[in-house]
């Protein structure tokens, strides 16, 4: 298991996504999601000059091995940019190790504990109508986990409209579904609790990043002030961080992003912490994750038997042919039951089409930054 070739693919099927290929000595190959959304090229460069050259000759058997060494043994450990390639080269050794074993990686995880991950769909719009329209269609496809997002990401919090919306969106479409508002982390202390408790009588499955991420001790003031369930993770990039917002239980859904927080390694050591404090997971799964990512998601999903729900992208609705051109196979919805499932196949069960991805180039693109109206930055 000596790896012979490890190579960073920079492709854009409809979105810019970072990929990590890894070829063993007898010609295995393993891939691995290393994207971090509007900072693809720095993530690129950390693998293409200091990740990938120190694993050259190295025993892809040895993951954890390899984890430790690239995110304690550097010295410079954590963040966005070397955690998303970490990440990345986690991710492609479970792979390589799955089609090495001849076994699908849920099963070297520990075994399937359950037969898909239910996931939430993104019905979020300007206008209640609108959302409702969006949750309507989502029930006739078998989803019954509903994120309602009253506003675009582009505008700054308003609380009264995010509160009357989403409570009205809950009246129109009565108590059955599990209804989820995410607030991305743009909230401050004031906000979160306003829109916390003007929300209590939506009944929310939970309310995703409340807060903005820098200072957890906020969490508890939050957790004193409402009933609602909160959930969050997604800007975290250090397993390290999640750690007291688990251990006291400040939130009941752990939201991290595989391809940001340390692969498969990290996702589930974190979602063993987060099962003994009763703490479940919703792993991050956006547009910007790729089919790679998705699917170790799933894996991870399949594995743990604290698993709550899946956020769900459904990349051929999103960006048809070109991301079927790239990828194959990966996670699939049933319908019938509003769940994914990956392929038996040994690894991920994802194929990469290395001549396709190149055929979509890079574009730079970025986050946007938001301004209040005196002009001052607001979270976006
Ligand atoms: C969002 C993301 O899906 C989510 O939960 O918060 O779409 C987020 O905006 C992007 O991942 C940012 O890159
Ligand atoms: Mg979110």
């Amino acid at each position: 298991m000596e790896i012979r070739h490890a190579d960073v693919l920079l492709t854009r099927p409809g979105r810019n996504y970072v990929l990590v290929r890894l070829e063993t000595a007898d010609g295995l190959v393993g891939w691995g999601d290393a994207t971090l959304n509007g900072r693809e090229k720095a993530v690129e460069a950390a693998l293409a000059e200091h990740v990938l050259p120190e694993l050259d000759g190295r025993d892809a058997s040895r993951v954890e091995d390899a984890w430790q060494s690239l995110f304690r043994g550097t010295y410079w450990r954590g963040g966005p940019v070397l955690d998303s390639a970490l990440s990345g080269v986690d991710t492609a050794l479970w792979d390589l190790k799955g089609r090495a074993a001849g076994v699908p990686v849920y099963d070297m995880l520990g075994g399937r504990t359950r037969e898909y991950a239910t996931v939430y769909t993104r019905c979020g719009a300007e206008r209640v109508d609108d959302i409702v329209e969006n949750a309507e269609a989502a029930l006739d496809r078998g989803i019954d986990h509903l994120r309602v997002n009253v506003g675009s990401g582009d505008t700054y919090l308003d609380v009264a409209r995010v509160v009357d919306g989403v409570n009205e969106v809950r009246e129109r479409l009565g108590p059955a579904p599990e209804l989820i508002v995410d607030v991305h982390g743009r909230a401050g202390p004031r906000e979160a609790r306003r829109i916390a408790t003007g929300l209590e009588p939506a009944d929310l499955c939970f309310l995703e990043d409340p807060l903005r991420p820098e200072n957890k001790d906020v969490f508890a003031d939050l957790r004193q002030a409402t009933t609602v369930p909160l959930a969050t993770g997604e800007l975290f990039t250090d397993p390290w961080e999640m750690r007291p917002l688990i251990e006291d239980r400040l939130v009941d859904f752990l939201r991290v992003d595989l391809a940001h927080v340390g692969g498969i390694t990290a996702a589930s050591k974190l979602a063993t912490v987060a099962e003994h404090h009763y703490v479940e997971t919703a792993f991050h799964g956006p547009p910007d994750l790729s089919p790679v990512g998705q699917a170790a998601s799933v894996h991870v999903d399949l594995s743990v038997p604290n698993f709550g729900v899946q956020e769900f992208t459904d990349y051929a609705e999103v960006y048809g042919d070109a991301v079927t051109d790239v990828f194959a196979g990966g996670a699939t919805l049933d319908e019938s039951v509003g769940g994914l499932d990956v392929p038996d196949d040994p690894g991920l069960g994802i194929e990469v089409d290395r001549e396709a991805a190149r055929e979509y180039d890079y574009e730079r693109s970025h986050l946007p930054t938001v301004r209040h109206e005196d002009g001052s930055v607001a979270d976006w």
